[in-house]
């Protein structure tokens, strides 16, 4: 079997939802008047939906089997990060000075290994896709270099697979801690993720399918960005020409953040320079 049709969305939504559990701090400074407000508000969108569309039992119905399989299939961390997260993260960010930033999505693992820039990620012998030599400084909003700044990236493989999520991958594939040099400066070798595509088979695919969307991402690198004393950045960065930059299912695509890599002078692929500004804290 492929490791195409090993991929169900139940095995990748259940290791999502298992990481979500592990890894996030839920609620813990949300008040009850607060959760009052919010809990009441969507509440009532739901019911002016119902009373504005006239929903019938049949279309009631549909929508509780589905919210159902939403959870047998563990997607709403994929539902959620799909189509709510972006306007989170808008409300989150809006304050920045800096570099832009997009949604972390359903994917990160926390604690990926650490390599000292330069650094190649972690990729199999034969790794496909076209190598990509990634690289720019990491600086403050007035462009003083941050020495020894973080630069964590994850990204899908040449057919769209993360590691931890799809069966068959090496644990940390196209998963690492890059640790920038004393100007500030990250060279990161990788290759070039493919497109990615929401999973057909579980509920979100069904959603997409009822409804007539599409269910591609544009191909993109993840990153989150730190140093010391400054705001955490969690980005996504795209390429130029993507057929789906223009309609990215997750709503996570910004103008600042899309690449234009060049063939690299040596032969080997493409190279492409990205610098990020990080807010003081
Ligand atoms: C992804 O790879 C992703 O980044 C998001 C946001 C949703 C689904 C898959
Ligand atoms: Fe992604």
């Amino acid at each position: 079997m492929t490791q195409e049709t090993e991929a169900t969305a139940a095995a990748s939504g259940s290791r999502a939802t298992e990481r979500f559990r592990e890894h996030k701090q839920v609620g813990a400074t949300t008040s009850q008047e607060r959760v009052n407000q919010l809990a009441s508000r969507l509440v009532k969108a739901v019911n002016d939906t119902v009373l504005g569309e006239k929903v019938t039992y049949d279309e009631y119905n549909a929508l509780k089997a589905w919210l159902i399989k939403v959870g047998e299939d563990g997607e709403w961390p994929l539902f959620l990060d799909v189509w709510v997260e972006h306007s989170v993260e808008q409300v989150a960010n809006e304050h920045r000075h800096g570099s832009k930033g997009s949604i972390e999505g359903p994917y990160y693992v926390p604690d990926a290994p650490q390599l000292q820039s330069p650094a190649t990620l972690p990729m199999r012998e034969d790794e496909a896709g076209t190598p990509l030599l990634f690289q720019g400084r990491v600086t403050n909003v007035d462009g003083e270099p941050l020495a020894g700044a973080h630069v964590e990236i994850w990204h899908a493989d040449d057919l769209g697979f993360y590691s931890q999520y799809a069966p068959g991958l090496p644990e940390w594939n196209l998963r690492g801690t890059v640790i920038a040099d004393a100007d500030g400066f990250y060279q990161i070798n990788t290759i070039q993720p493919a497109p990615y595509q929401i999973p057909t088979d579980g509920a979100c695919g069904q959603l997409i399918a009822a409804a007539g969307w599409h269910a591609w991402r544009p191909a993109h690198l993840h990153l989150k960005v730190s140093a010391p004393g400054h705001e955490l950045l969690t980005s996504q960065l795209y390429f130029k020409g993507d057929n789906h930059i223009n309609d990215d299912i997750a709503s996570a695509v910004k103008p600042e953040l899309i690449l234009d890599p060049t063939p690299r002078a040596d032969g080997g692929g493409k190279e492409v320079t990205y610098n990020f500004a990080l807010d003081p804290v």
